[in-house]
């Protein structure tokens, strides 16, 4: 008689995710309530041999559930989360909208599951989900930073189309075929075509001239490792690539690291995959990721663009669906059993 879970945003991609990764991991729930807006109530899941009918999210819907999974955009997010926690709902928030909150956990569990010590399903409270380009970035670099501490680190992603949502992937694929049929592209989601481009994230731009995804990767980094002192700037693409972000990471340490050193780091740390034959030039690709839990790196090298041992270039792929957004949030469940 495991808890009561409530997954707002369940017709999402990221919802629907949710569902595969409880099942994948025999997550020990006694009932699932789906939510969704009024505009999907009544739709009906079979989910594990059960049926199940979309409820309209309300302020009651939370009432007599252990953990709420939300997943559904932060304004969704900002309104209902402290509902659910004041219902005693222990809330996984996906969105953005409480990351940077002082004294909400924001939680990769492989990295830092000290920072919700203490939390229990059914008790309340909220714990953030960080962003996608953010778990796959620091799944790969953290085991490094524990050996010989980063002092700078600069991202450049490229990100697949799910971190925009179920209609974007449907876009990529709409024009794809558009393209290759000669006929004009259908432009819904984006003001300019996807298919065969590729161009700056489309979250917002911020007053620095950064955009928002960029400066989310700088903020949530030195949240979650604890530490502001660390240099981060990025460059966030969207590329016309399905659900697994791709990254390149330089990173700058305080102490001396051989590739051999990261190597074995990266190794041993739990939820990396190692794919680095230079012999035949094959690394981390976005569809060796895609729908896996593990984030896969390669082109581990020495920085040759500094005359010591401090430096380290690397490439990273992680599916965003899962590790990036439904396989974390479900992890971090798990620790609250
Ligand atoms: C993106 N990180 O990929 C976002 C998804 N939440 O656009």
């Amino acid at each position: 008689n495991g808890p009561k879970i409530a997954i707002a945003g369940i017709t999402g991609a990221v919802g629907q995710e949710m569902l595969k990764v409880l099942t994948e991991r025999n997550f020990p729930y006694s009932d699932i309530k789906m939510l969704a807006s009024a505009r999907s109530a009544g739709r009906k899941y079979t989910f594990e041999g059960a049926e199940y009918t979309v409820e309209e999210l309300t302020e009651k819907s939370f009432e007599g559930c252990d953990i709420a999974l939300f997943s559904a955009g932060g304004s969704i997010s900002k309104k209902y989360a402290p509902v659910a926690a004041a219902a005693g709902c222990t809330v996984v928030d996906n969105s953005s909208a409480f990351r940077m909150t002082e004294g909400v956990p924001l939680v990769v569990p492989e990295i830092n599951p000290q920072a919700m010590e203490g939390m229990k399903a059914g008790k309340g409270g909220i714990i953030a989900n960080p962003n996608c380009s953010t778990i796959i970035a620091l799944m790969a670099v953290t085991p490094l930073h524990r050996l010989a501490k980063v002092k700078r680190m600069v991202v450049s992603t490229y990100q697949a189309a799910s971190g925009a949502g179920q209609a974007a992937m449907e876009e990529l694929e709409q024009q794809t075929r558009e393209v290759l049929e000669g006929q004009p592209v259908t432009m819904n989601i984006f003001p300019f075509q996807y298919a065969f481009n590729l161009f700056s994230h489309n979250s917002p731009m911020t007053d620095n001239g950064y955009n928002e995804e960029e400066m989310k990767l700088v903020k949530e980094t030195r949240k979650i490792w604890g530490e502001t002192d660390i240099a981060i700037t990025g460059t966030c693409i969207r590329v016309p690539v399905m659900r697994a972000h791709a990254e390149s990471i330089n990173l700058e340490f305080e102490n001396d690291i051989s590739e051999e050193e990261a190597l074995k780091a990266l190794e041993a740390f739990p939820g990396v995959s190692i794919i680095n034959d230079r012999a035949n030039n094959r690394f981390p690709t976005p569809l060796d990721a895609s729908t896996k839990d593990d984030v896969y790196v390669g082109r581990v090298r020495r920085d040759i663009s500094r005359g010591d041992n401090k430096g380290l270039d690397l490439f990273v792929c992680g599916d965003q669906i899962k590790k990036g957004a439904a396989l974390n949030a479900v992890q971090i469940a798990e620790l609250l059993l």
